[in-house]
């Protein structure tokens, strides 16, 4: 979609802080906030963020707001990622009216939807964004400055943050913006690094096969670390702080993370053995065929590989024997009473839950639900 030079910064971090990075924030102030709190974020801390901070979730605006506020410090670094490159309407001028008026009706959020609105201006009427593209400059010069100065990825002697990836084959200045902020699945690629390549932009559980974990996955081999924890994205979804105690620290037996979600916590009463078999239904592959409709769960078989689950019906895009639906799993967690679980549905059944990032159901009794 950009396909330009980037802009990579080296900024000189002081040895000695704690470094934050996370990624995927997609509009979704209160997981920030959340995570900020729980990892006791302060001034004497260095922030990353790793792109993907606007677009998806309800508050772009919000968010980058108080993104800008924080990077008044002078410890916070934001950098770009394909849902963040809002700047470039500018430049596309009346070629982008058609993309935009597309996207603006499709997603019905994001920063320029929000921005409309806030002039007054219902988003879903307009016809030609070019005709109010200097409305929009003037009344937002500040956060286009801001978007303006940051980088696709910013670069230390031991690690590249990066919103998706790179191709190690040519220096970091020679991959193009969209090959740094657009690279979907970078871990499956196989490419090995000789600096630890920290990314966001595809959700970590879609790496996984039967089993959902939302978790960073620090891959020593290739030296990759993905840190999207399906954010906004994913009914189960967390953000994810990667952390390493100094910016010089390579060593990946000191690297730790934190995570946020808003979910209930409960504990567990009785022990669950794992099931022996599950299936993990998925974003770009969540066609299914129903097969017996009902008001709380649906049966269904996964088109692609004939699995069949009981599905949450809500999770069902639509009405129709053959749907896509929200990513799911059958998976039963293995579990131990005194376990703390996150609640994430609760149905007749039992619950959907979370423990240690991993989704699953348990079927036993709560304390504290
Ligand atoms: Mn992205």
């Amino acid at each position: 979609m950009f396909g330009e030079a980037p802009r990579i910064s080296r900024p000189d971090f002081p040895a000695g802080k704690r470094v934050l990075v996370i990624s995927d924030i997609h509009g979704n102030l209160p997981y920030l906030k959340g995570l900020l709190e729980k990892t006791g974020f302060c001034r004497d801390d260095i922030l990353i963020l790793d792109g993907d901070f606007l677009e998806k979730g309800p508050d772009s605006i919000g968010t980058l707001h108080y993104i800008m506020e924080l990077s008044r410090e002078g410890n916070v670094y934001p950098i770009l990622g394909n849902c963040d490159e809002w700047q470039l309407v500018f430049r596309w001028g009346k070629d982008g009216d058609k993309h935009m008026m597309h996207y603006l009706r499709k997603r019905r959020y994001g920063l320029i939807f929000e921005m409309l609105q806030q002039l007054g201006i219902n988003p879903l009427t307009v016809e030609n964004l070019s005709d109010h593209l200097p409305l929009l400059d003037r009344t937002y010069s500040a956060e286009w400055d801001f978007l303006r100065s940051l980088p696709h990825a910013i670069e230390t002697d031991d690690f590249v943050f990066v919103h998706a990836g790179m191709d190690g084959s040519k220096p970091l200045e020679e991959n193009t913006s969209d090959e740094l902020t657009a690279r979907d699945a970078f871990l499956r690629e196989g490419q090995t690094f000789q600096k630890w390549v920290v990314t966001g932009h595809w959700p970590v559980v879609l790496y996984g096969e039967n089993i959902v974990c939302a978790n960073p996955i620090i891959d020593r081999e290739h030296r990759i670390i993905c840190l999207d924890g399906g954010c906004v994205l994913k009914d189960d979804g967390q953000l994810n702080a990667f952390i390493l105690p100094d910016i010089r620290c390579t060593d990946a037996s000191s690297f730790s993370f934190m995570s946020y979600d808003p979910f209930p916590e409960a504990e567990v009463l009785e022990h669950q053995d794992e099931s022996a078999h599950s299936y993990y239904i998925r974003w770009g592959d969540s066609d299914v065929q129903v097969l017996q409709r009902g008001t709380e769960f649906s049966r269904c078989r996964h088109v692609r590989t004939g699995y069949e689950m009981d599905i949450l019906t809500k999770y069902l895009f639509q009405d129709s024997p053959v749907t896509g639906c929200n990513d799911c799993t059958d998976y039963i967690l293995p579990l131990e009473p005194g376990d703390r679980i996150s609640i994430v549905e609760k149905t007749s059944r039992g619950v959907l839950a979370k423990h240690n990032g991993t989704s699953g159901w348990y079927f036993g009794r709560l304390k504290g639900a």
